[in-house]
């Protein structure tokens, strides 16, 4: 009897991350998002009832990881309700979350699979999704679930730009003035050091890296408070304003402190990289005063501000790489003939399309690799469709060499924070942020609009089904579900 196999999912070591082979027992397939690299439905294909108290999870006989990995039970504990615990009378997670989409409920309550075949893994390395909690503070259990529906979607790298001009959320324990004074809340709205603990380690046991980003040196207003002397401030005629501008590259003490912070950030966050940003820096403060135009004169910049911020961005990068950390930066550091790190990243970010496909191209024909955003800006949003253009992107479409096409490591999906906080999140990410997944997941022969609609409606049936509040595609609803 069938049932009383148990299923097996292979999870095989092949070149890039964790591609995934389920070889699965005796109808269509299920539809899956994002689209699996490779899916069949054998002739014969039948049904096959998947007993909730019979089964069990396990890893492959060779597979890359075995009993005891602790990353691999944890998911196979996550998953067990997602699977079996649906609500509802009768209805309806990378290699777990196929496996999960692929499991039915039949109208006697009984979950089915289809038989079929896959063999996945992604298209690109580095598919991203970036939070502002600058603008507005997003609470813990946002983000994690935020965290969990990244999961879903195969999503693995959470862009956290944490800090910004409107608040300084990021608990310092080196500054921590900066929060109490740079805090919209310095009770309230602050990620603690357990907190950015607790986000790290979610988000590892979902396959996800966190990436933060201290944007400098503009976007630092908030920083001001918190760190006395480190802006600069801007004149009126003769005297100070009042106002501040960027932080100020031509002090010692400026560079003293960004050595103390980057020292604490690159231990609180693990991973290899930090977004070092770089991007939309105001020259009009730094004009406004007499000693940073004497500084200016001194070092031989003339008028050419990009010379200016280039030299505190060279130092800034100098502090980061002795700290044995990579960095990722905004597109106007490469644009301002920073001289950069062979293996930096360089992160493509403005709208215009001929601009940025211009910049693909620039960016690669230099060596460096690169991350697309431009085209991926989910704050937006418009009347109609919008997961369709994002869909459309073909983050390969510039000219360029095969050796270039190969430095881009992928993309990010971007939800900057200005209209966006707890209460609208959720919907405004999903599901059109799985139009970013799938294209920087799935093969690139993978564009049929008709074919993503249905199984992206799914998808977010799927979703609200989990209890994730998705905003509907289009007109319809869901079955067994209360959309
Ligand atoms: N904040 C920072 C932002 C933006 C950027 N950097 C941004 C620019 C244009 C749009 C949305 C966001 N809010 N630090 C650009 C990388 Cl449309």
């Amino acid at each position: 009897m069938a049932a009383a196999r148990a299923l097996r999912l292979s999870v095989l070591r092949l070149p890039v991350l964790l591609p995934l082979l389920l070889a699965l027992l005796p109808g269509p397939a299920g539809a899956v998002w994002p689209q699996p690299q490779v899916q069949s439905s054998p002739p014969s294909g039948g049904r096959c009832p998947v007993p909730a108290r019979r089964f069990r999870f396990a890893a492959a006989d060779g597979s890359a990881v075995g009993p005891g990995c602790a990353v691999l039970d944890a998911a196979f504990q996550r998953y067990w309700p997602l699977l079996f615990g649906r609500k509802g009378a009768v209805c309806f997670p990378a290699g777990l979350e196929t496996f999960s989409q692929l499991v039915g409920r039949d109208e006697n309550g009984t979950y089915y699979i289809n038989e079929t075949e896959i063999v996945d893994f992604p298209r690109f390395p580095h598919r991203g999704l970036l939070l502002d909690t600058s603008r507005h503070y997003l609470p813990l259990r946002a983000i994690l679930e935020t965290l969990d529906v990244m999961a879903y979607n195969k999503f693995n790298v959470f862009h956290w730009h944490i800090v910004d001009d409107p608040s300084f959320p990021y608990e310092s324990s080196t500054f921590p003035e900066l929060s109490k004074q740079g805090a919209f809340n310095a009770m309230t709205h602050v990620y603690t050091a357990s907190d950015v603990q607790t986000v790290i380690e979610y988000a590892r046991l979902r396959g996800i890296r966190v990436i933060a980003e201290f944007d400098t040196p503009g976007h630092t207003l908030s920083w001001g408070p918190g760190a006395p002397g480190l802006l600069t401030p801007c004149y009126m005629g003769k005297a100070p304003s009042g106002v501040y501008g960027p932080i100020n590259p031509i002090v010692n003490s400026t560079y003293q402190f960004v050595t103390r912070l980057f020292q604490e950030v690159s231990a609180v966050f693990p991973d290899f990289f930090l977004h070092l940003g770089g991007d939309e820096v105001d020259f009009t403060c730094w004009q406004s005063n007499p000693e940073i135009r004497a500084f200016m004169t001194k070092r031989g910049f003339g008028e050419d501000y990009k010379k200016l911020e280039s030299f505190y961005i060279q130092r800034l990068l100098d502090i980061v790489s002795s700290l044995d950390k990579g960095y990722i930066v905004w597109q106007e550091v490469f644009d301002n003939d920073v001289k950069l790190r062979p293996d930096t990243i360089i992160h493509v970010w403005k709208e215009n399309r001929l601009e940025y496909v211009k910049e693909m191209a620039n960016v690669t024909r230099s060596g460096y690799r690169a991350l697309l955003s431009a085209p991926w800006y989910l704050n937006r949003i418009s009347y109609g469709q919008d997961w369709i253009e994002a869909y459309r992107v073909e983050p390969l479409n510039f000219e360029g060499s095969p050796e270039q096409k190969a430095l881009v490591i992928g993309g990010e999906a971007c939800m900057w924070g200005e209209y966006v906080d707890v209460t609208n999140l959720t919907p405004r990410l999903w599901p059109r942020a799985g139009a970013v997944a799938e294209r920087l997941w799935s093969n690139e022969t993978v564009r049929d609009l008709e074919d993503a609609y249905t199984r992206l409606a799914e998808f977010r049936c799927t979703l609200l089904g989990r209890g994730v509040q998705a905003q509907p595609l289009y007109i319809g609803y869901c079955d067994h579900e209360f959309g």
